[in-house]
């Protein structure tokens, strides 16, 4: 038995240095170790000379072997194929190529680069934050007191584990975690996913996205304020849509207000989309309340600022006319491949 274990020795050697360059060669391989008359049958045929003690180590070691030697030839097959040896290549180099898809970006992600990337050339910073947040950043900080509606289990997704976790309802948490920081001025846009409890329906969503804005510093001003979002109106819907603003009422801002535009489908005619008004609304806005600048422990006395919010499902709506907020997250292909951008 030693001696075949020798000769087997011997033949892995060989089998490892075996050169195979083509179709012939690989057969000739072939015959010599795989064959019907070939060193593998040759050496099971050995096994009735092998002691019966001996029986089960030798097998194994000739089954080693077998599956060493099956698998040059499997690899070296491959080779030769895609080599295009011209006896047995199966690969015509001559065909045109498959295509590959090539994907697009979401029209979600279009406008929100677009929305970002007008803000960043007035000089707002991108920051980013935590999508499960603690009821200080979400709330509490943004001065929306203990019984407000917005933290009713109804409004807002509690973490069950740990119901000071939630997942957050806007991107100020974001904001308010660059407050604390404490370096000022602050001048950032805050995209993102934020959650909801809502039905889902053609108009509301249980997630979406939004871009928030904040920018404090001594001396801003609600002008600054207005200046900041006309000019964003103009570079995002251009230099045509007119702008007004309507006195509102957010917890985070005082004063609060909404910005309209006209309406772009019927440039203020009055259609469905403007429900007869000739304006739509795009966001909300106002001066950040003294209230929450304090909490996050900015002194109110020397610094004020200015913040908005928008969707940008909303805004993606009204650019390509889409009429059911539902589709932004079904990944149907026929309605995301409508979309094309360079960014
Ligand atoms: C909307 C309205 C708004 C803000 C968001 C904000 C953030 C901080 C402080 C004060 Cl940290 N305000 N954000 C202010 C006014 C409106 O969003 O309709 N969003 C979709």
């Amino acid at each position: 038995m030693d001696q075949l274990i020798e000769k087997i020795k011997q033949y892995k050697e060989e089998i490892d240095a075996a050169v195979i360059d083509g179709a012939a060669s690989l057969e000739e391989y072939r015959i010599k170790f795989l064959g019907t008359k070939g060193i593998l049958k040759g050496l099971f045929g050995e096994m009735k000379s092998v002691a019966n003690e001996n029986k089960k180590e030798f097998g194994q070691i000739l089954n080693d072997f077998k599956q060493h030697a099956e698998a040059k030839y499997e690899q070296f097959k491959e080779l030769t194929s895609v080599n295009g040896d011209s006896a047995t290549s199966s690969l015509d180099l001559t065909l045109p190529g498959d295509d590959i898809p090539v994907g697009t970006h979401h029209p979600i992600s279009i406008v929100r680069n677009e929305i970002v990337s007008i803000f960043q050339r007035l000089g707002f910073a991108i920051a980013e934050g935590p999508e499960i947040e603690d009821d200080m950043h979400n709330f509490t900080a943004l001065n929306l007191p203990e019984n407000h509606p917005a933290r009713d289990m109804q409004d807002t997704f509690y973490i069950s584990q740990n119901p000071d976790w939630l997942l957050r309802t806007h991107t100020s948490s974001v904001q308010v975690r660059e407050m604390e920081k404490g370096k000022l001025p602050i001048r950032i846009i805050c995209p993102g996913r934020v959650y909801r409890n809502e039905t889902i329906s053609a108009r509301a969503h249980c997630f979406f996205q939004q871009v928030e804005g904040l920018y404090i510093d001594e001396n801003v001003s609600f002008a600054d304020l207005k200046q900041t979002l006309y000019f964003f109106v103009q570079e995002m819907f251009g230099k045509n849509v007119k702008v007004r603003f309507r006195p509102s009422y957010f917890p985070f801002t005082e004063p609060s207000a909404e910005m309209d535009i006209s309406c772009l489908i019927c440039g203020g005619k009055g259609c469905n989309v403007c429900k007869h008004t000739g304006w739509v609304e795009i966001l909300g806005c106002g001066m950040v309340h003294p209230k929450v600048l304090e909490n996050c422990g900015i002194d109110s006395n020397k610094y004020t600022g200015f913040a908005f919010g928008m969707g940008i499902e909303r805004i993606t709506m009204l650019k390509y006319q889409i009429k059911d907020l539902r589709l932004f997250s079904e990944n149907d292909v026929r309605f995301l491949k409508q979309f094309t951008s360079a960014t």
